[in-house]
């Protein structure tokens, strides 16, 4: 018995080797797919978290949102993108005085030029020829607003004459599922 499994234990051996190759393969081949599901789940969570993550109220949007300069009877203000999130986050106006988004073309890129505002019926692709967008908020809350494929996203809170903000929590349905821009996983970075 004894002479016959002796032979078999080089074999055995070579073979344990190769196996220990392949497991690095596998193993390499784990930490990729596991890296790239990380990266996607934390795209998700972060966007989920820039959509919901605030939830304002008058006194937060007061305390925490920067008031918009008026200059010429218009509310300017600064677009840019921080982490993927339009910012200020949230966009604070005053009801019915006419809006300038002033797009910054430097932070803001790639698809994220596009930019739809169901709430206020605007749609446009800025550009560095033309990176203003005008509208006037005619109705005071919470909205929401995103590049044109749904991914890049941001929130207005316009607030009414008395200086109330109603939450009307229409962030959610105002931003269309997301298209092309998300079936990657990689988020907005689409050209930026
Ligand atoms: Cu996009």
């Amino acid at each position: 018995m004894e002479s016959e499994q002796e032979p078999e234990q080089e074999p055995k051996q070579q073979s344990s080797i190769v196996v220990k190759k392949n497991h690095l393969w596998i193993f390499a081949g784990a930490v990729f797919m596991i890296s790239i599901f990380a990266l996607g789940a934390y795209a998700m969570v972060a966007n989920g978290a820039a959509n919901n993550g605030f939830a304002p109220t008058a006194n937060a949007v007061k305390n925490y949102a920067p008031v918009a300069p008026v200059q010429g009877g218009k509310q300017i203000i600064k677009l840019t993108i921080q982490g993927g999130t339009y910012y200020p986050n949230p966009v604070r106006l005053k009801k019915n005085v006419p809006v300038v988004l002033d797009v910054d073309m430097a932070s803001v890129r790639g698809c994220y030029r596009g930019i739809q505002i169901p709430a206020f019926n605007v749609k446009k692709i800025v550009s560095e020829n033309d990176n203003k967008i005008e509208f006037t908020p005619d109705k005071a809350g919470t909205f929401g607003f995103s590049c044109l494929m749904g991914m890049g996203k941001g929130q207005i809170v316009v607030e009414d004459e008395a200086g109330n903000v109603p939450v009307l929590n229409t962030v959610a349905q105002d931003i269309p599922k997301g298209g092309s821009c998300g079936a990657g996983g990689g988020g907005c970075g689409c050209g930026g």
